[in-house]
C-alpha cells in the first residue's frame, strides 16, 4: 500500500531539526526503560513534587514516564519553539491564523471590561462587553417571562440549532452546568442533518412556547441552514402561518448580518461574533447564548471570568509551574517519543459526559495538520487522537485494553472533590474509584504479588499488570460555572502549546472542505427524477445507483 509521506512510521521521517528534539530522542531511550514503581521508590516525595495548583486546579502530574531532566528537555523544546513569543502574538492579535489571515483572540471574549486588546489597531473589548449585555439583557427576558412568544405565552423551551463548533460547546457546557440551570425551561441541540434531530428534538414541544436560536458563524453551514428553514416551517405551521411570529421565535448567532437578514430574522435580533472568533474556540462568544439563557448572566460572567484566569496563568507563569504548558509538553512526549496515538480524557464526573467529545473538536480539528508554518510536511506527529466517557462506566468496558493491552494510553483523569449532588457514599466511592484507577496504572500488580494470592501458575500471566501506564490527575474543588471555564481554557492553551512545538496552524480547517464540496456535487444526482449521468469513481458511482433503486422502491 502506498502512503503518503506523512502518514509513514515516524522512523521514516526527515531528521528532526532542534537540539532539543533530538536531545530528546536520545533521552527517550533511556527513560522508556523506567517504570514508575522504581521512579516513585527512589523519591518518595515525588507525588508532592510533581503537582503544580494554579487558579483553583490541581494537577498531578508525578504518574508520567519523565524524570526532572525530561522535563528539562521538554522546556528546552519550548523555548527553542518559541512559545512565549508565540503566546504574546496570539494575545496581542496578530494574525497567527497564517492561512486564513486571521488574528485568534477567544481569549478577548473573556478579557475584562476596561481591558484593551487590538485588532488592526482597533480595541475590541468594548465591543465584546456592548454583546454580552445585549445577551444579558436577552437571557434575563427570556428568563424571566417578559420576551413573550406570539401568542403572547412565555418561552419554555429553547432549541440551539448549530453545528460543530456552533453546537458542541454549547451542548458540552449546558450538560456541564446542568445543576445551575433553570430548570422550568428545556433545552435542546439540533446540529445533524439527519431529519431525526429535529424531529426528536421538537415532538413534544409546543411551537407558541418555542424559541430557536440560530447559531452559525457563517450563517450558510448546510446542515444549519437546512435545520434553520426546517424550524421556521414547523414553527409557522404551529402558529398559523403569520410570517411576524418569527420575530418572536428565531433569533441569529452570526458575523454575517445580511445572510441573518435574507433568513427573515429581524437584525436587532442578532448577537454578533467576529472573524477573530474561530468555531471550535466560540463557546464564551454569542454562540454561547443558549448557555447564558440556561444558566443566566451572572453564571455565565463567572464562567468567563474562569476562563480569564487560565489565560492570564497561561501568559503569564513560568513555563515550569503553567499547567497548560505541562499538559502540552507531556502530550507531546508521549505522542512524538513513546508513539503514543491516543489521549483518553476520562472525567469522574457526570455533568461532565460530553467533555470528551467537546475536546474531539478541540483537540483534533486544530492539530490534524500535517503541513507546517512553512508550508512543508512535519517532521513529527502531530494531534493524537483524544477519546473518553465519565468515569467509573468506562471501567466497565474499555479501561481493560489501557490496563493490559499492548497499547500506552496517557490518560487525563478529571475530578472534583465536593459533589453537586450529595447523595449517600456516592462521591466518596466515586473519588475512591480515580485514585484507585490511576495508581492500578501506574504501578499494576507483579508476577510475585499475583503468585501470593494463591493464583496457578497457568493463570498468573493473565492476571498480572504490568503498570508504567501514564496518567494526570486534574483535581478541582468544585464543577462551578468558574470551574468550566478554568478547565476549557487549560485544554484550549494545551493545544495552542502542542501546536507551537509541531510548528502547524492549529487554527484552519481546511481538512473538512473537500467533503462538503463534494457533498453539493451530489445531492442534485440523488434528488434529480431523471438517472443522472455519473462521474465519480466505480464505487462512488454504484453506491449512488443501489441508493437511487431502494429509495425509489420505498
Ligand atoms: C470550527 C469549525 C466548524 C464550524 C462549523 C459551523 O472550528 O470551523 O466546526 O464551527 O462548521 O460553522 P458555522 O458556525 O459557520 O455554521
Amino acid at each position: 500500500m502506498s502512503m503518503a509521506a506523512h502518514v509513514q512510521p515516524l522512523a521514516n521521517r526527515p531528521a528532526t531539526r532542534t537540539p532539543a528534539w533530538d536531545a530528546l530522542a536520545s533521552h527517550y531511550k533511556k527513560v522508556s526503560k523506567l517504570h514508575l514503581r522504581q521512579l516513585f521508590g527512589d523519591d518518595p516525595k515525588r507525588g508532592e513534587r510533581m503537582a503544580v495548583e494554579a487558579a483553583g486546579l490541581y494537577l498531578d502530574y508525578s504518574k508520567n514516564r519523565i524524570i526532572d531532566q525530561t522535563l528539562r528537555l521538554l522546556l528546552q523544546l519550548a523555548e527553542e519553539s518559541g512559545l512565549q513569543a508565540r503566546i504574546d502574538a496570539m494575545f496581542g492579535g496578530e494574525k497567527i491564523n497564517i492561512t486564513e489571515k486571521r488574528a485568534v483572540l477567544h481569549v478577548a471574549l473573556r478579557a475584562p471590561r476596561g481591558a484593551s486588546i487590538l485588532v488592526d489597531g482597533k480595541d475590541v473589548v468594548p465591543e465584546v462587553h456592548s454583546v454580552l449585555d445585549k445577551m444579558a439583557n436577552f437571557s434575563d427576558r427570556v428568563r424571566s417571562g417578559a420576551w413573550k412568544g406570539h401568542t403572547g405565552k412565555r418561552i419554555r423551551n429553547v432549541v440551539n440549532i448549530g453545528i460543530g463548533g456552533s453546537d458542541l460547546g454549547p451542548v458540552m457546557a449546558y450538560e456541564a452546568l446542568k445543576h445551575y440551570s433553570e430548570r422550568d425551561m428545556s433545552f435542546r441541540f439540533v446540529s445533524n442533518i439527519d431529519g431525526t434531530d429535529f424531529a426528536e428534538a421538537v415532538r413534544d414541544l409546543d411551537p407558541s412556547e418555542t424559541l430557536f436560536v440560530v447559531s452559525s458563524k457563517t450563517f450558510t453551514t448546510l446542515e444549519t441552514m437546512t435545520n434553520a428553514h426546517t424550524a421556521r416551517a414547523w414553527s409557522l405551521a404551529g402558529l398559523g402561518g403569520d410570517a411576524s411570529s418569527v420575530a418572536k421565535h428565531f433569533v441569529a448567532v452570526a458575523t454575517n448580518a445580511a445572510e441573518v437578514a435574507k433568513f427573515g430574522i429581524d437584525t436587532a435580533n442578532m448577537f454578533e461574533f467576529w472573524d477573530w472568533v474561530g468555531g471550535r474556540y466560540s463557546m464564551d462568544s454569542a454562540i454561547g447564548l443558549s448557555t447564558m439563557v440556561a444558566i443566566g448572566p451572572d453564571n455565565f460572567r463567572s464562567m468567563l471570568d474562569g476562563f480569564h484566569q487560565m489565560d492570564e496563568h497561561f501568559r503569564t507563569t513560568p513555563f515550569e509551574v503553567n499547567l497548560p504548558v505541562l499538559m502540552g509538553l507531556l502530550s507531546v512526549w508521549y505522542n512524538d517519543f513513546f508513539g503514543a496515538q491516543t489521549v483518553a480524557v476520562l472525567p469522574y464526573e457526570q455533568y461532565l459526559k460530553r467533555f470528551p467529545a467537546y475536546l474531539q473538536q478541540l483537540t483534533m480539528e486544530s492539530n490534524g495538520k500535517h503541513i507546517t508554518l512553512d508550508g512543508e510536511i512535519v517532521a513529527h506527529d502531530t494531534g493524537p487522537i483524544y477519546w473518553g466517557e465519565p468515569g467509573t462506566n468506562g471501567q466497565h468496558s474499555f479501561y481493560q485494553l489501557i490496563h493490559q493491552g499492548t497499547r500506552l494510553i496517557p490518560c487525563d483523569f478529571i475530578a472534583f472533590a465536593q459533589p453537586l449532588n450529595p447523595v449517600g457514599r456516592h462521591h466518596d466511592m466515586l473519588l475512591a474509584n480515580v485514585f484507585a484507577q490511576t495508581e492500578a496504572l501506574a504501578f499494576g500488580k507483579t508476577p510475585e504479588q499475583v503468585k501470593a494470592e494463591g493464583t496457578p501458575d497457568w493463570l498468573v500471566p493473565h492476571r498480572v499488570f504490568e503498570g508504567n501506564r501514564p496518567s494526570n490527575t486534574i483535581l478541582a474543588e468544585r464543577l462551578t460555572p468558574d470551574t468550566l471555564g478554568k478547565l476549557v481554557a487549560l485544554y484550549e492553551h494545551s493545544v495552542f502549546t502542542q501546536g507551537v512545538l509541531w510548528n502547524i496552524d492549529s487554527f484552519d480547517q481546511w481538512g473538512v472542505e473537500l467533503g462538503k464540496v463534494l457533498a453539493q456535487r451530489i445531492i442534485p444526482e440523488l434528488e434529480n427524477n431523471l438517472e443522472p449521468a455519473l462521474n465519480h469513481d466505480s464505487s462512488t458511482n454504484s453506491l449512488i445507483r443501489r441508493y437511487r433503486k431502494h429509495k425509489e422502491s420505498l
